[in-house]
């Protein structure tokens, strides 16, 4: 490690000349491998966008100029030009880097993100805010291709084609996104390339076509116009100059001499927008000869040597909540084919990848756009067929206006299935999903559930899906926990919970994930005498009302249980209902959830266990009630006690 030990800030990268600049990424990248190969991380999307960082901070002035990196999963090259290469072993871990970018862990992430396509927006403003400020540095974004087609890159586009403001955009094209990227850009980049190679070959064809006896001259011309014809609708120029940018292009984005020169070039533009085309390979210099592209984007712990994962020593565990959906999906669309599939870029994470093979045409990946998805899903429910869109709950915030706008205003069929539904782990803020029930939760019409396990998630699946309206169902990230699920999926009666067990002291009302820890508290809680009744909600909208009114008469402690933000979310619910038929005078009423703050990535267990979530918590807050209600202890304020 000659270079990269002595690089400590890109103003070190820029002392070096550019011909050492290829060994530094070399270095880079057999870096980013042995870190990779021990604690895993987002290796192969981070692998193809080595020299891209190396070029660009070798180009600019960073942090003076500004570079935004697009989802900022792929800017491992990045940390470690930035001062972050001693800690880049921490990162996704506990307490570690984050694995995207965070404007608080560095002044070189100019801008937040997770999400993807947020580049281009967010680089505009600043490159808007320097102009208005007469303030002189560059912005730069960075934005993959399956980004470059999600709705917001596309309005930023627009937007920047007609401002004219100085705005460098460099497009990472590896042409995947997670899986193969889809959709007609992409088409379109892959003409572009096309096209570019044809324009080297036009003039040898032309020659050859010229050198045939007699008829030569006018076959010539005529080819000529022809292929003129064809190379003006598919070069760039056809839509990206229309829209006002400049294209420099294509680039080799593994050598960086190559893309030094194309990014000094890029700077020279003082006009408007430009775009940096670079042509980059994902997992480039991943040591493993067999490519699997979901394993080249983000991978765990591997054999540097052979690429393969390290197996794992752990006892087989059930399936995951994303396996047992993806297959219940597959069960239930052979037996209705009104039933359609969609994903919104993800479908090995959400299970449709299994959908898209079997029922290739009532299947969907849309690309990197859950708003399109939402709306797509609702107008083909305006026409009779019964879609399922199985978008994790943190990217349906996307589509979040589609889903009250298009949808549930509307009263159509539509199923969304939530998985990643709660702390999602070493991903962190960007990608928990805690916010669904409070953003789903105010609007009429929708049903909303979560399953205690799989099988009573299948439950679910069918019940939303043969329900008339819009329904969503939640399930967490992770295996299931080993639940029978052998059984067909039957329909479960919409707004009924379930009672698990009975007892005197305390009501647990648990929703989804945090039932079985509700029934372990109830395990724990009767070994020192305490009765608890354990309630599998089983909806959130609508309600039990009976059940949770009784449950009120009968009880002087309620505690409700949910992995999910407390504002707005399950045990306001039931707070609201109490309150509305005036059952909250008498009642101490505890809401366990997650509070007002953001939650760090680390491991969910630990997470949860912070807050409360798990059998222990549950078991010292119904303890602390049934103490304080008792009058045995005052109740020492630690809970939010509504009397
Ligand atoms: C709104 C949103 N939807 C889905 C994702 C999940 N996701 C993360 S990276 C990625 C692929 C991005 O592909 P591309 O922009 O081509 O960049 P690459 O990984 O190929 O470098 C996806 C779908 C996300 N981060 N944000």
């Amino acid at each position: 490690m000659s270079f990269i030990s002595e690089i400590n800030s890109p103003a070190d990268l820029r002392q070096l000349k550019v011909e050492d600049l290829q060994e530094v990424a070399d270095e880079i990248r057999a870096f980013i491998i042995d870190t990779c190969s021990r604690i895993g991380g987002h290796t192969g999307a981070s692998l193809g966008a080595v020299e891209l960082a190396v070029a660009m901070h070798y180009v600019f002035d960073t942090p003076n100029d500004r570079l935004v990196w697009d989802v900022g999963h792929q800017a491992y090259a990045h940390k470690i030009l930035t001062g972050r290469r001693d800690e880049l072993h921490t990162i996704k871990q506990p307490g570690g880097l984050s694995g995207f970018l965070r404007r608080d862990e560095s002044e070189y992430d100019t801008f937040g993100a997770g999400h993807a396509s947020t580049s281009l927006s967010a680089a505009l403003g600043m490159a808007i805010a320097r102009d208005l400020k007469k303030e002189d540095f560059h912005v730069c974004a960075l934005i993959g291709d399956s980004s470059l087609a999600g709705g917001m890159a596309m309005e930023a586009i627009n937007q920047a084609g007609h401002l004219k403001s100085r705005l460098i955009v460099v497009l990472n094209d590896n042409e995947m996104s997670i899986a193969p990227a889809v959709g007609a850009l992409s088409r379109y980049l892959n003409r572009i390339k096309e096209a570019q190679s044809y324009q080297h070959l036009k003039e040898e064809i032309g020659d050859a076509l010229g050198s045939v006896p007699g008829i030569g001259g006018s076959l010539r011309r005529a080819a000529k116009s022809f292929k003129d014809a064809i190379a003006a609708a598919v070069l760039p120029g056809a839509l990206v100059n229309e829209l006002g940018f400049k294209y420099i292009g294509y680039v080799d984005g593994h050598n960086v001499p190559m893309l030094v020169a194309a990014l000094e070039e890029a700077k020279k533009v003082d006009d408007g927008p430009v775009i940096v085309h670079a042509l980059t390979t994902k997992g480039k210099g991943f040591p493993n000869p067999e490519k699997n592209y979901y394993a080249y984007h983000a991978t765990g712990p591997f054999d540097p040597k052979t690429g393969l994962p390290y197996k794992s020593s752990k006892a087989a565990a059930a399936p995951t909540y994303t396996k047992v959906f993806g297959d219940t999906m597959c069960q239930l669309m052979a037996q209705d084919e009104k039933i359609v599939g969609l994903t919104a870029a993800m479908p090995d994470g959400t299970g449709i990848d299994r959908v898209l093979e079997e029922f290739p045409s009532r299947a969907f990946d849309v690309g990197i756009a859950e708003q399109h998805a939402v709306t797509f899903c609702a107008g083909m429910a305006c026409e009779g067929l019964k879609p399922v869109a199985a978008i994790y709950s943190t990217f349906l915030q996307r589509g979040f206006d589609q889903v009250i706008h298009d949808v549930c205003l509307q009263d159509l069929n539509v199923t969304f299935a939530m998985d990643r539904a709660g702390i999602v782990g070493a991903d962190g803020p960007t990608h928990h999903g805690l916010l669904d029930i409070a953003y789903l939760r105010g609007y009429p019409n929708i049903v909303l559930m979560a399953p205690k396990d799989e099988a009573e998630m299948r439950d679910m699946l069918l019940t939303a899906i043969e329900y008339p309206g819009p329904a969503a169902l939640r399930y967490p990230r992770g295996n299931g926990v080993g639940a029978d699920i052998s059984q067909e999926p039957k329909e479960l009666e919409i707004g009924k919970g379930e009672v698990l067990r009975s007892g005197k002291d305390a009501a647990i009302i648990a929703y989804g994930t945090m039932v079985g820890s509700a029934m372990e508290a109830a395990d724990r809680l009767a070994s020192d005498g305490i009765q608890a009744t354990v309630v599998n909600a089983r909806f959130v909208k609508p309600l039990d009302e009976a059940l949770i009114t009784g449950l009120a008469g009968e009880h002087s402690v309620i505690v409700t249980v949910e992995e999910a933000y407390l504002a707005g979310g399950f045990g306001s619910a039931v707070m609201e209902l109490l309150e509305e038929h005036g059952l909250l005078g008498d009642l101490t009423l505890v809401r366990l959830g997650v509070p007002d703050e953001i939650v760090p990535h680390g491991n969910p267990k630990d997470l949860l266990a912070g807050y409360g979530l798990d059998a222990k918590g549950i078991d010292s807050a119904v303890r602390r009630c049934v103490d304080s209600v008792s009058g045995k202890k005052p109740d020492n304020k630690r809970f939010r006690v509504v009397r």
